[in-house]
């Protein structure tokens, strides 16, 4: 299986999160995706390539113009305010909650801030609109790679996409690569798309870019959004909307799911997907459903993860996967090619 790495990943690499009324050290960071491509070429499992150059109008066909004008000028537009602030990433600290208008951008550059995003865990930093730029190219190439032919092909990039949205970042996301890849695959001549989100996370961003369509079916396997992050969307009653009713399942799981019960939410998302008909199928390849991740709550095993890529092979569609979090940085490498060895073995 081809690998295309995002060679630029490390430019987004933030210093604090909020966690707590505290700003603690981000646990999202570049070593994650170095284990990685550590242990790909230490298995040697395929080719690691930089990605194609895409142009923007596959980037438009999921994100809003204003977003992604947002996304390229941020970092500029903090420095202007100040130019001590290169030493300091972007946070939010005010968001238009229910009642306030969000169809006007504002001038104050903390009021935009918090239009485009629901949460003060994502730093933005001087790299993040090119790691993330890069990031998206990565995720297309492995679409087209696949649209080529390829059985299968894998986006090895930080930082992570699946809650991202059409306008807005968070949960350590800004473009949402899962969702790129899946529409590039639409717009390419498969007809039907299946999204596989198995990340810890409900990938909100990803279902509701999605939510009223009926050609990509999204389900997602994730801790019950009543206690675990992102908690305001992820439930099980969340069915789709107008032409896409239907197309959207979500399998939430409680704090502590092991392994046996993930299996049986897997095989349930499996038949769905089958169901469904899908021509091809868009994995969201998050490693923090592993009991030592620091920030989850599930206890699947290092050896568990063979079995989830034999499994996703058996399905028989021409897959992309997409690399989410995990945060449990000395193991990601080795449990994140744990699912893609297994997967390349069995195809
Ligand atoms: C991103 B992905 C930890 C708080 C959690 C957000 C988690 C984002 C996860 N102190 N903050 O789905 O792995
Ligand atoms: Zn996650």
């Amino acid at each position: 299986m081809k690998t295309f790495y995002n060679h630029l990943h490390a430019q987004h690499q933030g210093k604090v999160e909020m966690f707590r009324g505290a700003l603690v050290p981000c646990f999202e960071v570049p070593a994650r995706a170095d284990h990685v491509l550590a242990e790909l070429n230490r298995r040697k499992l395929g080719a690691v390539l930089q990605p194609q150059a895409f142009d923007d109008s596959a980037i438009t066909a999921i994100h809003s113009p204003r977003y992604l004008h947002f996304l390229a000028t941020a970092w500029d537009q903090w420095v202007a305010l100040d130019p001590t602030n290169v030493d300091k990433d972007i946070l939010p600290s005010v968001w238009p909650t229910r009642t306030f208008r969000t169809d006007i951008e504002p001038d104050n550059f903390a009021a935009k801030v918090g239009l485009y995003s629901y949460d003060a865990g994502s730093p933005f930093t001087a790299g993040t609109w090119v790691a993330a730029r890069a990031g998206a190219d990565c995720a297309l190439s492995a679409a087209q790679a696949v649209l080529a032919g390829d059985r299968a092909a894998f986006a090895l990039s930080r930082p992570p996409g699946h809650h991202a949205g059409m306008d807005f970042f968070g949960g350590y996301c800004f473009l949402n690569n899962a969702a790129l890849a899946a529409q590039h695959l639409r717009n390419n001549g498969l007809k039907k798309v299946a999204v596989l989100d198995i990340d810890y996370h409900h990938g909100n961003g990803t279902q509701a870019i999605f939510y009223d369509r009926p050609d990509v079916f999204f389900v997602s396997i994730h801790g019950d959004p009543r206690t675990e992050y992102p908690f305001y969307l992820g439930h099980a009653d969340e069915c789709g909307a107008g032409a896409g009713l239907g197309a959207n399942l979500n399998l939430p799981l409680p704090r502590g799911t092991d392994f046996v019960a993930w299996s049986q939410a897997l095989e349930t998302a499996l038949a769905a997907i089958q169901t469904f008909g899908a021509d091809a199928l868009v994995v969201s390849l998050g490693m923090d459903t592993f009991a030592g991740d620091p920030i989850s709550g599930f206890t699947l095993r290092s050896d568990d993860y063979l079995r989830v890529g034999a499994r996703l092979a058996k399905l028989g569609l021409p897959t992309v996967l997409v690399f989410e979090g995990g945060y449990a940085v000395a193991e990601v490498g080795i449990n994140a090619v744990n699912v893609l060895e297994s997967f390349s073995g069995s195809v």
